[in-house]
């Protein structure tokens, strides 16, 4: 909706303590969810699918062939996002350094489709624009680097594509901006709550500066 520059109400909803009138609504008590007039639209896809179908400009590519291998790699994200939690999301160094190593080979994966795959020059996965596929990605690539701001893995120094592609969105405030006012507070809250082995290196001072 940012990148269309649609008018749109947002209403951050507490996972942790899901308001009434959003477990009416939202059928999975998931975010995100749509209301359109008085239809609720739930699953990111199918959001980002009905907003592309009726709101211009069209952030798919037009070519049929080209759109279907982009609705492939969004199919990916689960498996992506899974294995980028997959290292921040651990209680302890060995964890983590597991956790590394299964998500070089799944990163391994998007290097490839956006080395030989993707057919263009980039910065986005289509070329110039920003387009659907980007945006699935973004927001697990920017938690990832918050984390890895501390963990200081590098792994995306081993995965040039997927690292240049991540500076780009990382680098797009449409992308960036889409996140909640108190995001950092809530972000690191949650690490620290949860007692993950990355909140040890959150220091205080980070913590602070967020809220
Ligand atoms: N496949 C769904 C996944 C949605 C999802 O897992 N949302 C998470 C936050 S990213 C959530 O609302 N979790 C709350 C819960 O499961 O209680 C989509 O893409 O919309």
């Amino acid at each position: 909706m940012r990148a269309k520059d649609v008018e749109f109400e947002v209403t951050f909803v507490n996972l942790r303590d899901k308001p009434d009138w959003f477990l009416k609504v939202s059928p999975h008590g998931k975010v995100p969810v749509l209301k359109v007039d008085e239809e609720i639209l739930f699953e990111s896809n199918a959001i980002a699918e009905f907003l592309d179908e009726t709101v211009p400009p069209r952030l798919h590519p037009e070519d049929p062939l080209l759109r279907a291998h982009n609705r492939a790699w969004t199919d990916f994200v689960p498996t992506f996002s899974g294995a980028l939690n997959g290292i921040y999301y651990t209680k302890t160094h060995e964890d983590m350094e597991a956790g590394l190593a299964k998500a070089s080979k799944v990163l391994e994966r998007l290097e490839q489709a956006i080395a030989q795959g993707r057919g263009n020059d980039g910065p986005y996965f289509n070329g110039p624009k920003l387009s659907l596929v980007d945006a699935a990605y973004a927001p697990f690539l920017q938690r990832f680097v918050i984390a890895d701001g501390f963990l200081k893995t590098g792994l995306l120094d081993e995965f040039p594509y997927v690292k240049a592609w991540c500076d780009t969105l990382m680098s797009n405030e449409i992308v960036t901006g889409a996140v909640a006012p108190n995001f950092l507070e809530e972000f690191y809250g949650n690490l620290k709550r949860r007692e993950f082995y990355v909140a040890t290196l959150i220091g205080d001072q980070a913590a602070q500066a967020a809220e």
